[in-house]
């Protein structure tokens, strides 16, 4: 079976390195898909990686008693800090610094803990309105880098009460700097470029990296031990876990493993929200009745009022906006799946013994391909529908139809069944944005362009805002 998995023919050596080559990755192994089946394999540089792109073999590796997570390791060496690794990056849910971090702070992450962040989260996306009201109709509004500062500002605030105030700023704050240029090493991997250069004695890119990831540490290091020094009652994220004791073994989390999940939180929690909301708002600007009906329903259920945290069940319409968006591009476009070692099978039949997994075998699952899925969607699937987001039909879905979140015990921390904390965030600044300003495309004929880093989010993607009437 281990044969019927197609594999386009590659070159000495380097393998199919050529057949990856796009300046959006994913992009590449799309189209692969696209001519091979829902699976292909290819071999890089002598490793064999897997890739799967149908709904059906996604639910299939899904199944927790079977497979699990396989970290990649560039985001272990981005989440790591003093040798401790932050739950993004943990090699495997074994790891004992995986079970303390994860057992310590689900309770932090739970509903009513985010619901208490309202407040804050408005606050940080009144900063925003503030700036566009300001700046005017005739400010060309670099949409996913102003909603990068808000999720960065966000996430800060809520999980450690800290300001980077960058609305205030053009240039970045060291910290998100460092961390972007870690960012982009590290989706540099499978690009020839960046490849080549790295291999030339005067290329100084590797220390550059080390550097970033240095000052990462610091940076999170100090704010632990500012905390430590200057207690607080807030219950923010750092609290949770300066004070939270592992309900298993009653242990509190040493420093070093606070600091590499405070790198974590800011790492994670930034670009993938940010890129939520830029794409949502393209889908609604390029598709003007489903910007109708969201702008109908923040008119409905808001009017002219402050939002609370009460309101964000009622928007249900905005709701299915977020999940159509994370549908069609979802942020995080793929992860990653292997057999467990606990798993006594040496070898997995999958699609009832059409293929079969080895042990040593990494999958790769495009999610982005599965949410595409014609069986599960239909011959629109590549349309923006959020109609077919509405509860009932969202119930329906395969499980393995919608993954923009990962899954199992790995899955989002914000995610894992009622912690909104991205989907609050995000709610809240959509239908914020909606009751304050007329939006359109800078460019009426923009077409969509993708950047990936670790994540995708539109390029070059401009839009105006114009105060809407009965506002100050
Ligand atoms: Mn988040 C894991 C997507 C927002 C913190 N996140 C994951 C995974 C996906 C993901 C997919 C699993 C990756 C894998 O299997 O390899 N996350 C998202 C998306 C959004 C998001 C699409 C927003 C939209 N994530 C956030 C925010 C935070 C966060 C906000 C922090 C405040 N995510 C995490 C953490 C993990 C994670 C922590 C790792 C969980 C674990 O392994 O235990």
């Amino acid at each position: 079976a281990r044969n019927n998995i197609p594999s386009p023919p590659g070159l000495p050596c380097v393998g199919n390195i050529l057949d990856v080559q796009d300046e959006v990755p994913i992009h590449a192994i799309e189209r692969l898909l696209d001519t091979y089946g829902p699976i292909v394999k290819l071999r890089i540089f002598g490793n064999e990686r897997l890739f799967i792109g149908s709904a059906e073999l996604l639910e299939e590796l899904c199944d927790e008693r079977r497979f699990w997570k396989t970290a990649g390791d560039g985001a272990a060496s981005l989440t790591t800090a003093g040798g401790r690794s932050g739950l993004f990056g943990a090699k495997s849910e074994e790891e004992p610094d995986w079970q303390q971090a994860h057992r310590t702070l689900m309770p932090a992450f739970g509903p009513l803990s985010i619901q208490q962040m309202f407040g804050e989260m408005h606050d940080v996306a009144s900063q925003l309105v503030l700036k566009w009201a300001r700046l005017g109709s005739n400010y060309r509004i670099p949409v996913t880098e102003d909603f990068t500062r808000l999720t960065l500002d966000t996430i800060a605030l809520c999980a450690m009460d800290y300001r980077f105030n960058s609305f205030y700023q053009d240039e970045m704050h060291p910290f998100v700097q460092a961390m972007n240029h870690t960012l982009s090493a590290s989706s540099d991997r499978l690009k020839l470029g960046p490849l080549v250069r790295k291999m030339m004695p005067w290329d100084k890119s590797v220390e550059k990296v080390q550097q970033s990831r240095a000052l990462m540490r610091e940076i999170a290091e100090q704010l632990v031990q500012h905390r430590r020094s200057n207690p607080t009652e807030k219950r923010d994220l750092l609290n949770a876990m300066v004070k939270g004791k592992d309900p298993k073994t009653g242990e509190l989390m040493p420093d070093a493993l606070i600091a590499a999940n405070m790198i974590t939180f800011l790492v994670a929690g930034h670009e993938t929200t940010s890129g939520l909301l830029s794409f949502a708002m393209l889908n609604l600007l390029k598709n003007p009745e489903t910007y109708f009906k969201a702008q109908q329903e923040v008119d409905k259920v808001l009017g002219r009022g402050k939002m609370t945290v009460e309101h964000m069940k009622s928007l249900t319409y905005i709701n299915a906006v977020l999940r159509e968006t994370l549908r069609l591009t979802p942020t995080v476009p793929a992860f990653s799946r292997s057999i467990r070692n606990d798993n006594p099978h040496d070898v997995e039949q999958l699609s009832n013994g059409k293929y079969a997994l080895r042990r040593d075998d990494k999958v790769l699952c495009l999610v982005s391909k599965a949410h595409r899925d014609p069986k599960v969607y239909g011959e629109d699937a590549n349309e923006f529908k959020p109609e077919r987001m509405l509860e009932d039909n969202f119930q329906r879905l395969l499980k393995g139809a919608w993954k923009p979140f990962g899954t199992g015990v790995r899955a989002c921390i914000v995610y894992t069944s009622g912690r909104p904390f991205a989907w609050q965030e995000a709610q809240m600044a959509l239908a914020l944005l909606l009751q304050s300003f007329n939006f359109k495309l800078d460019d009426p004929s923009y077409q969509t362009k993708i950047k990936q880093t670790l994540t995708i989010k539109p390029d070059e993607f401009y839009m105006r805002a114009t105060l809407r009437d009965g506002l100050t």
